[in-house]
């Protein structure tokens, strides 16, 4: 049975994969933070779930700021793959703590990638690369040949952990691949992004229970994709017969304009009478377009995007509206 180590087991993506290597019949090891309430959220119905078989997933304290837990898991585990997909991910507040952002997002990943060294083994490295490295875009769409250009700490921090997984690669002989990961969401995405806050807030509003909906740019174009069939690419790109780094995308690009007219017109709502400029969620500096070239990923290892753009925000939506309806009921029997 193989060993998997997942590095941001409790995020939305490290949610899918270790559901998809359980089902895959791999013992999934995952590092959790100590936080003071509770922070497993999406992997408890795991627990839950009887076709999940969850006596293969085991969770580990650790932090990518602590090298030393790094090592013990390490050598503890043994594992022969590992997923790094532990970050401070979001880009708007990695401008109020860029340092904290470099070390996690950036050093985080060396610490994993000395820990490996060090232990003398040889298990395979996924690095969770971002979109958001190509910045102000150099090329459209953009590939894996495509010049970096980050504009943000986010950016930047995923830049260094970018490089840094091709030099232990080539200095190392480790077999480690960066997935270049354009923007994908599902209902499990963090709620202060932009996808799952206009698909949280239509149905709060739609159910009576908020009014507004502030937000920031919403010029900016992303190419949005599914979670569920992202994290399909990580696994692949583990399997292939060599090492490379792969951009992920659905090669479509929308606003974040016409997100919120899907995802409020799929209730019935008119979104301009409901959403109000902040300045404040604006970025110092921003990144206009992202659209990405996966043809590289569709020949070397048969990936391609299934879930396309108005699938993706109808199946948020009606999971909010779901949830909210769920909460609203609760607590109407509590009192
Ligand atoms: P996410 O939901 O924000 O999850 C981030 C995970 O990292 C959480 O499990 C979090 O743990 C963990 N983490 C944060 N700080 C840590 C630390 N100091 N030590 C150990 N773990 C830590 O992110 P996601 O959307 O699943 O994305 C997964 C990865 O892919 C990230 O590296 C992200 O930067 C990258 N990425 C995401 C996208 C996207 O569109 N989603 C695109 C490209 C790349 P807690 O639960 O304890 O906070
Ligand atoms: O949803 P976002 O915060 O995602 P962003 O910045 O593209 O970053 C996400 O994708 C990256 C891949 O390219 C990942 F690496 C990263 O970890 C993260 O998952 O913002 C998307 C767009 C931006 O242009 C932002 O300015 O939406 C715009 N926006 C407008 N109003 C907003 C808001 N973003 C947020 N978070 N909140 C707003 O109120």
């Amino acid at each position: 049975m193989k060993k998997a180590l997942i590095s941001g087991i409790t995020g939305q993506d490290g949610s899918y994969l270790a559901e998809f290597l359980l089902g895959k019949g791999y013992e999934v090891y995952g590092i959790i933070r100590r936080s003071s309430s509770f922070n497993t959220g999406r992997i408890d119905p795991i627990y839950e779930d009887p076709h999940v078989p969850h006596r293969r997933l085991h969770l580990v304290y650790g932090d990518l700021n602590d090298a030393s837990s790094l090592n013990r898991i390490i050598r503890t585990v043994q594992p022969d793959e590992i997923y790094n997909l532990g970050a401070q991910s979001h880009v708007r507040v990695s401008f109020d703590i860029p340092e904290y952002t470099g070390e996690i997002t950036g050093l985080g990943t060396i610490r994993l990638l000395e820990a490996i060294r060090e232990s003398g083994l040889k298990p395979k490295f996924y690095q969770a690369s971002s979109s958001e490295m190509f910045g102000k875009v150099q090329d459209v769409p953009q590939r894996e040949t495509t010049p970096f250009y980050p504009r943000s700490p986010y950016g930047a921090a995923k830049v260094y952990a970018y490089w840094i997984t091709v030099n232990y690669r080539e200095a190392y002989d480790l077999f480690a691949c960066n997935g270049i990961l354009f923007n994908h969401e599902s209902p499990r995405r963090g709620e202060t992004f932009v996808t799952r806050k206009i698909t949280k807030a239509a149905a709060r509003i739609k159910l009576g229970v908020q009014k507004d909906l502030y937000l920031g740019n919403l010029d900016a174009k992303r190419d949005w994709g599914f979670a569920g069939d992202y994290i399909q690419a990580m696994w692949m790109m583990l399997q292939a017969p060599k090492p490379e780094d792969y951009v992920i995308a659905t090669g479509e690009t929308h606003t974040v304009r016409e997100f919120l007219e899907l995802a409020f017109g799929r209730l019935q709502l008119d979104w301009q009478k409901h959403v109000k400029i902040d300045t404040k969620y604006y970025r110092p500096t921003e990144v206009d377009l992202l659209i990405g070239d996966a043809s590289k990923a569709k020949r070397d290892l048969g990936w391609e995007a299934k879930v396309r753009f108005e699938e993706l925000a109808n199946m948020m939506v009606d999971a909010d509206l779901a949830a909210e309806r769920e909460r609203l009921e609760g607590s109407q029997a509590k009192r």
